[in-house]
């Protein structure tokens, strides 16, 4: 039994992946014997309808100043950013030099650095000190903290309060959630908006994409269980947008309760909602079955290859990947290596399964005849860049279901 971090009723976990490493925690050979495991679980709270996750590292154990995750890796990622702050900056900054923007979790600056050159006065909170220096590089004022509300009455004391709040994949990253929401609330003006986004559950629902259940994501949010957080702080969603990004991530428009309209699409989405389940147990109980299927497969496919004395190789050395590793037990006779274009990963090891972790190069001097998407998410943007291996090699894919193409 386990009291749910938004409405702090209790809940059961729904599943176990087992113990599980830090997701982003990669690490040299010297550090094996100290690698720290905490049991993945996640439950569905029947009361708020908030899937969560059952135990969490401390956050200093994820966010730090060697944080290996830097947002600008992805040019899809680039360009879904720079659309959403042209159109932000349109939509909800008011033509005059008064506007004030907040991000939280701004990592390497990829969103704030559009605010920064259109010389929009901006603060980012971005806890992992090597991300945030990196935005400063990017022309973005950042300070190093993690967001809460000491923090939010920090920023209003020094610079007052928000037009706009921007929060991109960090709020289902953040247990602490009631704090920053009541930093929200304070610093976003009268008629500010605070737009979030997180990859969405019935997206994880419908695809069975699991991998997105690792210690950094602490929620699963739906509209349902937005806006049953949002009541806490007479705040209410006033419009939504489904996004391909992340394998389907909801945008949430956010503002003080009564201040703008709202969308006839929210209502919609929470009735589809409902039709599909996102609010039942049973739901959960039916996506575990599907999970340990998905990995019965996935772990068969790859022991073929392998007896049949192919090679195989991991995309993408990606935050999820840990997640599908060490649960389905992927090991070093499975998957000869992973690339990524990371430079910090370079020449570390995957946590748990301590898969070798090399230079994009390695794949492009030397094919597989299999590589395992790990970035499955970002399939659009590989298909293309790989277009000469396609032609040779095939891909293992596990999302929305365990296939060969
Ligand atoms: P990608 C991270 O998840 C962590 P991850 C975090 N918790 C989250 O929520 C999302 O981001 C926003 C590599 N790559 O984007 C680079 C290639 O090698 O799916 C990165 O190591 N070649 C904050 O880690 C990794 O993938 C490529 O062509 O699951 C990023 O993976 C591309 C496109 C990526 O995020
Ligand atoms: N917004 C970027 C980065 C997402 S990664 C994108 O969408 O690509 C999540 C980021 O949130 C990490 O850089 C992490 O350091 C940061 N983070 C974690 N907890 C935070 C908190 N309490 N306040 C602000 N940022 C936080």
């Amino acid at each position: 039994m386990k009291k749910c971090l938004i409405c702090k009723n209790n809940f059961e976990p729904f599943i176990s992946f087992g113990m599980m490493p830090i997701a982003n925690g990669f690490l040299p050979s010297e550090k094996f014997d100290e690698e720290y495991f905490f049991e993945l679980q996640a439950g569905f709270c029947s009361s708020c309808k908030t899937v969560q996750l059952v135990n969490q590292p401390k956050r200093e154990m994820m966010f730090h100043d060697n944080y290996a995750f830097f947002s600008s890796t992805s040019k899809g990622m680039a360009n879904h950013f720079r659309l959403l702050a042209e159109n932000t900056m349109k939509k909800y900054l008011a033509q005059n030099d008064n506007n004030f923007v907040v991000e939280i979790g701004c990592n390497d600056g990829i969103l704030l650095k559009h605010f920064a050159k259109a010389g929009i006065n901006h603060i980012g909170v971005e806890p992992s000190l090597n991300v945030a220096l990196e935005a400063n590089k990017n022309g973005v004022n950042t300070i190093s903290e993690f967001f809460d509300e000491n923090v939010a009455k920090k920023i209003i004391d020094k610079y007052g309060n928000a037009d706009l709040i921007l929060a991109a994949n960090v709020m289902c990253h953040i247990p602490y959630i009631h704090s920053v929401m009541a930093g929200i609330k304070k610093l976003l003006k009268p008629k500010g908006v605070f737009i979030f986004e997180d990859p969405y559950l019935g997206d994880i629902v419908e695809k069975t994409s699991y991998d997105q259940i690792y210690d950094e994501h602490v929620f699963y949010f739906s509209i349902t269980s937005v806006n049953n957080l949002l009541k806490y702080y007479d705040l209410e969603i006033i419009d939504i947008f489904h996004q391909k990004v992340h394998g389907g991530s909801m945008r949430y428009l956010v503002s003080h309760k009564g201040k703008r309209n709202i969308s006839d699409s929210v209502i919609k989405q929470i009735r589809k909602e409902e039709e599909i389940g996102l609010n039942l147990l049973q739901t959960y109980d039916n996506l575990r079955k599907r999970i340990e299927k998905s990995r019965d497969q996935l772990i068969k496919i790859l022991k073929d290859i392998n007896e049949k004395g192919k090679r195989v190789v991991g995309y993408a050395a990606t935050s999820k990947s840990t997640t599908v590793i060490n649960y389905c037990g992927i090991n070093k006779n499975l998957l000869e290596y992973i690339c990524d274009t990371t430079p910090i990963k370079q020449g570390l090891f995957t946590p748990g399964a301590h898969i070798p972790v090399k230079p994009y190069s390695e794949f492009l001097n030397n094919y597989p005849d299999y590589a395992l998407l790990f970035a499955w998410n970002h399939f659009d943007e590989i298909w293309t860049k790989e277009h000469n291996y396609n032609k040779i090699g095939k891909w293992v894919l596990y999302v929305p279901e365990v296939k060969i193409i």
